[in-house]
């Protein structure tokens, strides 16, 4: 294994003794969330898994080692520091290089994960085709993992700063399983339903972990992302949210803003204009994505 890992001792054993694990990623707490709201929903998505009898890795580098299952002081150092780096799969290398502190995104978390063994991760959003990506090609390279690994993913779809439709049908492309848990559509993030109808609704956790067993026991090669709206006190009307998108999209590009400052540029525009009702959703959709990657987590261990 890449000697470079360096695995809390509560995942490792957790790893050996076959218990149900979860990994989280560290992008959301150093540039999805303001602090002190990060350092909270990192904890609390932790909780979250555990209380459902699961074991959470959250995963991040740290002087350039990456760290599966960061603990408190590591999480503070991501969630309060202003120079880490978002690494996904063309940069990730160069911090390890650089021996600098860095967060994983969706792409890199899974491939880190996938490494070691643990097949199930929650996040908010996945990353996907940005608007106007026909111009200049910005297509996040979660999309790329996700064709890469297998790894049983639970969001709330992808962030709906982008292009959901061209986002759902490159998925398809990548031949990843679009389902959900109590719903017929992909949700919109900040919303609870886009009008794209999922591959299949799942009404209970037992279902989802049976459907999950089929596919090990086909030996299918890439992801599979199972969406769970957001909490329905804290969704956004979708009409509201989409004005403050267009809105913050325009101000992106009069500020010049790309690459990968992009999504994180986005969020937290929306935040402002939203006057932080869009950071509740976030981060009530986050933690409730923990806990139901946990539950299922926990399920399909035992089937
Ligand atoms: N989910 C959230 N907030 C986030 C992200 C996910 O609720 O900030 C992060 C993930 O790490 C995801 C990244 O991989 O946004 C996508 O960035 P990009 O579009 O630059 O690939
Ligand atoms: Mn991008």
């Amino acid at each position: 294994m890449f000697s470079k890992f360096k695995i809390d001792p509560k995942v490792s054993n957790a790893i050996n003794e076959g218990k149900p694990l979860v990994a989280l990623e560290s992008t959301l707490i150093s540039h999805g969330l303001p602090y002190p709201e990060n350092i909270k929903v990192a904890n609390d998505s932790i909780k979250a898994v555990e209380e459902s009898g699961s074991v959470a890795a959250t995963i991040g580098i740290i002087n350039g080692e990456i760290k599966i299952g960061l603990n408190d002081e590591e999480i503070n150092i991501l969630a309060t520091s202003t120079n880490i780096d978002k690494v996904s799969l063309h940069n990730i290398s160069l911090s390890i290089y650089e021996k600098k502190h860095a967060a994983t995104t969706v792409a890199t978390t899974i491939s880190i994960a996938s490494k070691v063994g643990i097949n199930f991760f929650a996040t908010g959003g996945i990353g996907g085709v940005h608007l106007g990506a026909e111009k200049n090609s910005d297509v996040s390279a979660d999309l790329t993992q996700l064709s890469r690994n297998k790894m049983f993913v639970i969001s709330s779809g992808a962030k709906s700063i982008l292009d959901l439709e061209k986002t759902f049908e490159k998925l398809e492309t990548f031949g990843i399983p679009r389902i959900a848990y109590n719903s017929d559509f992909m949700p919109g993030f900040w919303y609870e339903e886009t009008d794209f109808k999922v591959d299949k609704n799942f009404i209970s956790i037992n279902d989802i972990a049976n459907y999950l067993k089929i596919l090990e026991d086909y030996e299918h090669q890439s992801s599979v992302l199972i969406f769970n709206k957001v909490p329905k006190e804290k969704a956004i009307d979708k009409n509201i949210i989409q004005n403050w998108i267009k809105l913050s999209i325009d101000k992106a590009k009069q500020l010049n803003v790309t690459g990968k400052d992009v999504t994180p540029f986005l969020i937290s525009e929306i935040n402002s204009l939203s006057k932080n009702k869009s950071l509740e959703a976030n981060s009530a959709l986050i933690v409730n994505n923990a806990l139901l990657a946990g539950k299922i987590a926990k399920k399909f261990s035992l089937v």
